[in-house]
C-alpha cells in the first residue's frame, strides 16, 4: 500500500496525528539499558509496544544510529523491521533529510527504500526537482520535503524574498505545483512557526500533508500548530514529538509515562484539529 494511503487508514484506525520520533540517545537512556547489546533497539521496542496504538508513524532520525556506525544502521535497521512484523499498519519515515545530484540520490533511495524499507523519506529541496526526481519517481513512496525548518535561525537563507517572495514560500509552490506528479510529496514545516504553517498550508491547498515537527522539547505551541496546520477535514499532518515523548521519564518507568505523555499529545491535537 503506499504511504499516503496507509498514513490515512491510521490516522482513522488510531484517531492521532501524533508521530513518535524515535531518537534514542545513549546517554540518556535508563541506566538497564547500557549493559544491553542493543541499547538503541531495545529501548525504541520499550516506547514502540507502549505506544503503537496511540501514533499515526514512526519516525526515527538517522542521526541517532548513524553515530554508533555499523552498529548503529543494524539497530536502526532492527528497529523498522520490528514495526513491520508486529505493527504493519504504521508508516515507517525515515528521516535522513538527504539530497545530492541525481545519480547519488539514487543510491540514497536504494538505502532507505531496499535495505531499511520505509514508506517515506524526508530530503533537501536546495538541488532543485531534477536532482530530487530519482525520489520522486518512486510513487508509493512518501517524499517530504524540507520547507520551513523549526530552529531558531532557519530563516538566514529560508525567509530570504527572492522577487517578493520568501524562499520557503517557494519551495511549497514548486513541491506542490510542480515536483508532485504522483502526489507523493509532503512538506516540513516547523511547530514552532505557526504563521509560515497556516501560509503554506493555503499554498499547498486541503490535498498535500504536512510533518510538523518542534512540539515538546522545542518549545512549539500545539494548539497554534494544530489549529494553523490542519486542512479543512481536520487532518492532513503528522505532527512529531520525540524527547517530549520517548523522555517523559529517565527511569524504568520510561515506557508507562512516554505512553501517558503520548496519550496526552494525541488528546491535545485531537482537540484543536
Ligand atoms: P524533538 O525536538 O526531540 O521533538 O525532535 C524533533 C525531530 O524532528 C528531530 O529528529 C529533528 O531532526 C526533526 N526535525 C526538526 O526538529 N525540525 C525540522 O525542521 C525538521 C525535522 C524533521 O524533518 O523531522
Amino acid at each position: 500500500m503506499d504511504f499516503i494511503s496507509k498514513l490515512q487508514k491510521i490516522w482513522e484506525k488510531n484517531n492521532s496525528l501524533l508521530c513518535i520520533g524515535l531518537d534514542p540517545d545513549i546517554d540518556k537512556l535508563p541506566d538497564s539499558f547500557k549493559s544491553s547489546n542493543n541499547p538503541l533497539f531495545e529501548f525504541n521496542k520499550a516506547i514502540i509496544d507502549a505506544t503503537a496504538d496511540l501514533v499515526c508513524a514512526f519516525k526515527p532520525n538517522s542521526a541517532f544510529y548513524e553515530a554508533h556506525g555499523a552498529k548503529g544502521i543494524e539497530e536502526l535497521k532492527q528497529t523498522f523491521d520490528y514495526i513491520r512484523s508486529d505493527y504493519p499498519d504504521i508508516p515507517l519515515i525515515l528521516d535522513f533529510k538527504r539530497g545530492d545530484i541525481g545519480n547519488t540520490n539514487n543510491f540514497y533511495a536504494q538505502f532507505a527504500f531496499d535495505y531499511l524499507g520505509v514508506d517515506a523519506v524526508t530530503v533537501q529541496s536546495w538541488q532543485g526537482r531534477e536532482a530530487i526526481q530519482p525520489f520522486l519517481d518512486i510513487k508509493d513512496k512518501g517524499i517530504i520535503v524540507w520547507c520551513k525548518a523549526s530552529n531558531e535561525g532557519s530563516g538566514e537563507f529560508q525567509d530570504l524574498e527572492l522577487n517578493g517572495k520568501k524562499l520557503y514560500l517557494q519551495i511549497a509552490e514548486n513541491v506542490s505545483k510542480e515536483w508532485n506528479t504522483n502526489t507523493n510529496c509532503l512538506l516540513v514545516v516547523g511547530a514552532t512557526y505557526p504563521s509560515e504553517l497556516k501560509e503554506v498550508r493555503n499554498i499547498v491547498g486541503d490535498n498535500m500533508v504536512l510533518l510538523v515537527p518542534g512540539i515538546g522539547a522545542q518549545g512549539g505551541d500545539t494548539e497554534a500548530a494544530v489549529k494553523a496546520s490542519v486542512n479543512s477535514k481536520g487532518d492532513g499532518v503528522i505532527i512529531n514529538s520525540a524527547r517530549g515523548i520517548i523522555y517523559a521519564s529517565g527511569g524504568q518507568d520510561f515506557a508507562e509515562k512516554a505512553r501517558a505523555k503520548a496519550i496526552e499529545t494525541r488528546d491535545l491535537i485531537n482537540l484543536y484539529r
